[in-house]
């Protein structure tokens, strides 16, 4: 029904409008004007960025004294293969462009930064041309890095890509350019989707690639065409892949000018009609409908929505920018939520592991029974019901046979054998820093306490802070 309302609002809006001709295709189109752009995305201010250094640096203290220990000793990077560099708490905001191929997602990028015409321009084509990965980011002159030199470099936050093997290096490529945007923003630029191409042939597991960067994007550009809007599997799995990003997930229907408005009011419903059962919230996303390049819009259509849509989209842009610590420190919490999550729960089954042994018992056979079955023995009841935990958050058990697979039981210590008399415990420490350290944190960079959104008290410490852009 809400899928409905929304339709009939878009096609009335869009009615409201008049209607358009057949658009014909100019022959020399012409540059569109870039004011804009220059207005919206504040480029020729002058004024310095905020300094977050002191922050930056109070945040890293409290990931290596109070959530590091806890990782390290429980052993997460193998349950997740998520470990936090220092490159991933200092880097910038990173905007994250996917689709299908050919949809206009490297013209977006190389229209937004105005490189089109510049040797750094990237490439673009009706064929699928983006194999690569592309990290555009600031740099003092041009350079093209190549993955295998940007994930050697610690100080960076991409070297944790290097895990995904030599052939995805081979596919991943850094592109320095001194520009003001990329100054406070970095672009991901990602090969399209293809649906008839099977996963083995990139050559490298693109999903878990995309994974990654989905994980870490504050913003996620999925772009459309209108000759593209068929749901395959590729796509599907993408789709699976961002839930529990909702929040950065803005959709764009490209190249909306190429359409007479009756088209695009086709176009527009079908867009909503195969997106709406991937997309699994209440709240629809926002889409953005219009053209991403440079040249001018084409004649009789509507420019001025396109325009202003184009507006509200930067704005979105600025907003990331300018949230950027407030959703840092954010994302460290949840990654602490996690890590305390997985702790208390390695914890109990070692617990349950002790409690189940006698002097003949075998351990592996006792274990392995418990292993099979966590929930014969209440492992994630317990965990569930005694701590502030939201089942929502509760890892897969699947995942835990695995991870024990290669990382023996024996082989770990119970939580409460982690204290020291100087450091005091590993868990007090984790839940000191999510409930009190973090957001004090977050309160001081003059945000205002914001107790309502990251006090376990209130959120039983396991539900992520829910929408945390504001909205446009
Ligand atoms: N009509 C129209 N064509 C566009 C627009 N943006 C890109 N294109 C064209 O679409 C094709 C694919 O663009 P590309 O950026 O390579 O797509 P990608 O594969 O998603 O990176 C190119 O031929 C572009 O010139 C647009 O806003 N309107
Ligand atoms: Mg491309």
């Amino acid at each position: 029904m809400k899928r409905l309302n929304l339709l009939c609002c878009c096609v009335a809006s869009l009615l409201l409008l008049g209607t358009a001709e057949e658009v014909e295709d100019a022959s020399e189109p012409t540059k569109r004007d870039r004011s804009h752009l220059e207005s919206t995305l504040k480029l020729n201010e002058d004024k310095p960025a905020d300094d977050f250094s002191g922050v930056l640096q109070r945040l890293r203290k409290i990931y290596h004294s109070s959530i590091k220990p806890l990782e390290q000793s429980y052993r997460y990077n193998e349950l997740r293969q998520h470990e936090i560099t220092d490159g991933e708490i200092t880097s910038k905001p990173m905007v994250l462009f996917l689709g299908p191929w050919s949809v206009g997602k490297s013209s977006m990028i190389n229209y937004l930064l105005g490189l089109d015409d510049t040797p750094y321009q990237l490439y673009t084509g009706a064929e699928p041309t983006t194999s690569e990965f592309t990290v555009i980011m600031h740099g003092p002159k041009l350079k093209t890095i190549e993955g295998i030199v940007m994930a050697a470099d610690s100080a960076r936050s991409f070297s944790p890509l290097e895990k995904f093997g030599q052939n995805f290096l081979e596919k991943l490529i850094g592109i320095e350019v001194p520009h003001k945007l990329l100054e406070r923003v970095t672009f991901v630029d990602t090969p399209g989707i293809i649906e008839n191409r099977k996963q083995q042939e990139r050559g490298y597991p693109f999903n878990d690639v995309c994974q990654w960067f989905i994980d870490r994007a504050d913003l996620i550009f999925v772009v459309f065409d209108p000759t593209k809007l068929d749901v395959g599997l590729e796509l599907e799995m993408l789709f699976r892949q961002l839930k529990g990003r909702e929040s950065q997930i803005r959709i764009i229907l490209n190249k909306a000018d190429s359409l007479a408005t009756q088209e695009l009011m086709r176009v527009y419903g079908a867009l909503f009609w195969s997106l709406a059962p991937l997309i699994n919230v209440t709240e629809p996303p926002r889409v953005y409908v219009s053209s991403f390049w440079p040249h001018e819009y084409h004649p009789d259509t509507h420019k001025d929505l396109f325009l202003k849509e184009e507006i509200s989209l930067l704005e979105d842009l600025n907003q990331v920018i300018e949230n950027r610590m407030e959703n840092k420190i954010a994302f460290i919490r949840q990654h602490a939520i996690r890590v305390r999550i997985h702790a208390l729960l390695v914890d109990r089954y070692l617990q349950t592991y002790k409690d189940k042994m006698t002097f003949f018992s075998d351990g592996e056979l006792v274990f392995r029974d418990i292993v099979e079955d966590p929930d014969k023995f209440f492992i994630f009841k317990s965990i569930l019901a005694k701590t502030n935990v939201s089942k929502f958050d509760l890892p897969n058990r699947e995942a835990y046979k695995d991870f024990f697979g290669i990382n023996p039981i024996t082989s770990f210590k119970l939580l409460s054998q982690q204290c020291s008399y100087m450091g005091g415990c590993f868990l007090e420490k984790i839940e000191k820093a999510i409930t009190r350290e973090l957001p004090d944190l977050l309160g001081s960079i003059g945000l205002g306490k914001k107790p309502n959104v990251l006090s376990c008290d209130i959120t039983g410490c396991g539900e992520n802070p829910k929408n945390r852009y504001k909205k446009p």
